[in-house]
């Protein structure tokens, strides 16, 4: 049967569930810089480097074949919405921890998704217990819109660290900031202290 563990964002128990500035929608906007990448499954690739004991790359059905969590969350988006009570269905960032094995020295990552996108975090952020890198959303197959085949879930921070159509993750010593970031977006972003831009 199905034992897959469900994690409740912190989030998702406060008493008031909307941050700062930010509107309730029940829509699911669709956001991002450039087009939506054409994405063929047989050639797809998760690589996982940088300061780790063993660099892996799995194809598509190795990366579905990984235990999986389940998590629900609240997003926020800087632009000002956010929707509550949203379900994601993937592979737990610590999973990676166990593939590789990451080095004591690394401190940040740097998640890469189609196209030349990434978004930092620090280690402490991306091995936060509902961080997943998501392959369903309300149990259905995320959209292509969305980031099928596989999206980052970073539910404590704004959304748009919630790197979509994910190719990997490099684990670094020093913080290396994102495409946001470095085009001024706060490096950290948490919406509960309005960190939206730098
Ligand atoms: N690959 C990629 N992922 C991305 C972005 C992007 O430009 N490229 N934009 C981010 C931003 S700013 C937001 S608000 C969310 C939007 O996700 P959605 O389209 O699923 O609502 O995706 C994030 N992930
Ligand atoms: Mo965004």
């Amino acid at each position: 049967m199905n034992k897959m563990r469900i994690i409740v964002s912190p989030d998702v128990k406060r008493k008031n569930r909307v941050p700062p500035g930010q509107t309730l929608t029940d829509d699911f906007p669709v956001l991002h810089y450039g087009t939506v990448p054409d994405i063929d499954i047989t050639k797809w690739k998760f690589t996982i480097n940088g300061l780790v004991d063993k660099e892996k790359v799995l194809g598509y059905e190795e990366f579905k074949a990984l235990p999986k969590i389940k998590v629900h969350a609240d997003i926020h988006c800087v632009t000002g919405w956010s929707r509550l009570d949203t379900y994601w269905e993937g592979v737990s960032t610590r999973v990676l921890q166990d593939i590789v094995g990451v080095k004591p020295e690394a401190k940040f990552v740097l998640v890469y998704g189609a196209k030349g996108f990434t978004t930092n975090l620090s280690l402490k952020e991306f091995f936060s217990d509902d961080v997943l890198f998501a392959m369903k959303f309300n149990d259905k197959v995320i959209s292509l819109d969305h980031g099928f085949p596989v999206r980052l879930v970073v539910p404590r921070l704004y959304f748009w660290k919630s790197a979509k159509w994910v190719t990997g993750v490099k684990f670094l010593k020093k913080e290396k900031l994102g495409f946001w970031e470095t085009h001024g977006y706060h490096a950290h972003g948490d919406p509960w202290k309005e960190e939206r831009y730098s």
